[in-house]
């Protein structure tokens, strides 16, 4: 048995738009930059596209029953941008905001509140080829978007989501180019993460002149390691935990950069304009966290063997070479997901007490946005391995909640086996299995283990 969560807990499963919906040319939907990167020869293994992915657009109300069925009092997904603005600007496409609609209206009739994410890194193609998060006009194409969205359901939303770890969409998809839109500008991809900081910072008032719902942005984090206790190791994972635990959290909460002089940045950045770090800092109702692995790094050149679990250790062929302040270090002594990320939950504990130490006063109220494992698709395979995941998280999770971290809820990524970016189909996140030849959806073991913890709180 769990131990008990504080009442009013939020409890909900994440998706995004991209990954599940589908349906990529119907009712006036414009391309998106992830129709564009997964038509390029080799960007996707075994050559899978999202055209159908869990064609959740179509099958919606029967995902709405499997969220009802396991008990959840909450959903977070993502709207896509191009169904909403077919290029990227102008008035809103009817029959897109109709979907969000329907869906929100369904939800509310089995008690599930939405958590809605307004960008999930589908971009529309005209933005792109406008210049993309490189343009800083696209910053200002995102808050009118934000405006049509909440003209339609701000009276229905009670969370609102600004950006989804821009930290991997800046790295994975600009800087080394394995996500849409499949840039490798390295750190000249800076302006990508300034203007998606500007973006997320306009979005606000838009949104606040709109709903009374609260507002957040959500972050990837990992606590960082050092491969060895020596100045060069520490040295290596400050350098790394700015960029990944801080590039897109001071900003917002402190209203400053962190430090990045160990990349040869010294912080005159040419692209921020006067003011728009009060822009950035808007006051937020929550913090979105997002937990998959800690990351282990050591000084560049210790000749380490990667293995690490993080956007580093994923894409550690393109580093090489790359003059980066560290380099990747294996995590050993941990079981390990099918994708290979270790299995670390007191991890989750220690970057929440990490964010709080770090963060104070300015910490607003945290939502687990995400977490979760995939795990291999093998007939007869149990899913013992996500049932254990799940419970070593939520202890972890506890314990933070007990240490005085505000968490005030967790999303579990996520309801079903759905088209995982680069890898595909492969790697299966779902408590709902999907059979994507027919669409059957069947509930995996996990759902099932994760529905009875539930029923215990009601
Ligand atoms: C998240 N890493 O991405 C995304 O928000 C989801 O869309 C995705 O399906 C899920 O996690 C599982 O991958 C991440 O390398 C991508 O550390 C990469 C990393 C972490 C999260």
């Amino acid at each position: 048995m769990l131990p008990r969560f504080p009442e009013g807990f939020v409890w909900g499963t994440a998706t995004s738009s991209y990954q599940i919906e589908g349906a990529v040319h119907e009712d006036g939907r414009g391309a998106s930059i992830w129709d564009s990167f997964c038509a390029r020869p080799g960007a996707i293994r075994n050559g899978d596209t999202a055209d159908v992915a869990c064609d959740h657009y179509h099958r919606w109300p029967e995902d709405v029953a499997l969220m009802a069925g396991l008990g959840v009092n909450a959903y977070r997904f993502s709207v896509a941008w191009p169904r909403i603005q077919p290029e990227g600007r102008g008035p809103a496409n009817p029959k897109g905001l109709d979907f969000y609609d329907r869906l929100v209206d369904a939800l509310a009739e089995h008690g599930i509140a939405p958590a809605l994410t307004l960008y999930h890194w589908d971009l529309p193609q005209a933005l792109q080829d406008a210049g993309g998060w490189m343009n800083r006009d696209t910053a200002h194409r995102f808050a009118e978007y934000a405006g049509l969205v909440a003209d339609r359901l701000g009276d229905r939303v009670p969370t609102w989501i600004t950006l989804n770890e821009p930290f991997v969409h800046m790295t994975e998809g600009h800087a080394l180019g394995v996500h849409a839109p499949g840039e490798a500008l390295l750190l000249d991809a800076l302006p990508v993460a300034h203007h998606l900081l500007l973006g997320h910072g306009l979005a606000v008032p838009e949104l606040r002149g709109r709903t009374s719902g609260q507002v957040l942005i959500t972050n990837n984090y990992s606590p960082v390691w050092t491969a060895t206790d020596s100045a060069a190791d520490r040295a290596a994972a400050t350098a790394f935990d700015a960029l990944q635990n801080r590039l897109f959290t001071d900003p917002v909460l402190l209203g400053r950069y962190p430090d990045l002089s160990a990349y040869g940045v010294d912080g005159a950045f040419p692209f921020v304009q006067d003011g728009d770090m009060n822009v950035i800092a808007a006051p937020l109702d929550g913090l979105g966290v997002n937990y998959y692995s800690p990351t282990r790094v050591a000084a560049p050149n210790s000749g380490v063997q990667s293995g690490g679990a993080s956007v580093l250790s994923e894409v550690e062929g393109h580093l090489d070479g790359t003059g980066l302040p560290f380099e990747d270090a294996p995590i050993d002594g941990y079981p390990v997901t099918a994708f290979g990320w270790p299995v670390v939950p007191e991890g989750l504990r220690e970057m929440l007490l990490k964010l709080r130490d770090r963060y104070g006063a300015a910490l607003p109220p945290i939502l687990v946005t995400e977490n979760g494992c995939s795990v291999r698709d093998e007939p007869g395979r149990p899913d013992q391995e996500r049932i254990d995941f799940l419970d070593g998280h939520l202890r972890a999770l506890h314990q933070a909640i007990a240490d005085g971290v505000d968490v005030r809820g967790y999303f579990v990524w996520s309801l079903l086996d759905n088209f995982e970016w680069a890898e595909g189909y492969e790697q299966r996140f779902g408590l709902v299995h999907v059979d994507f030849a027919t669409q059957r959806r069947t509930p995996k073991a996990s759902y099932h283990w994760l529905r009875e913890r539930l029923a215990e709180y009601r």
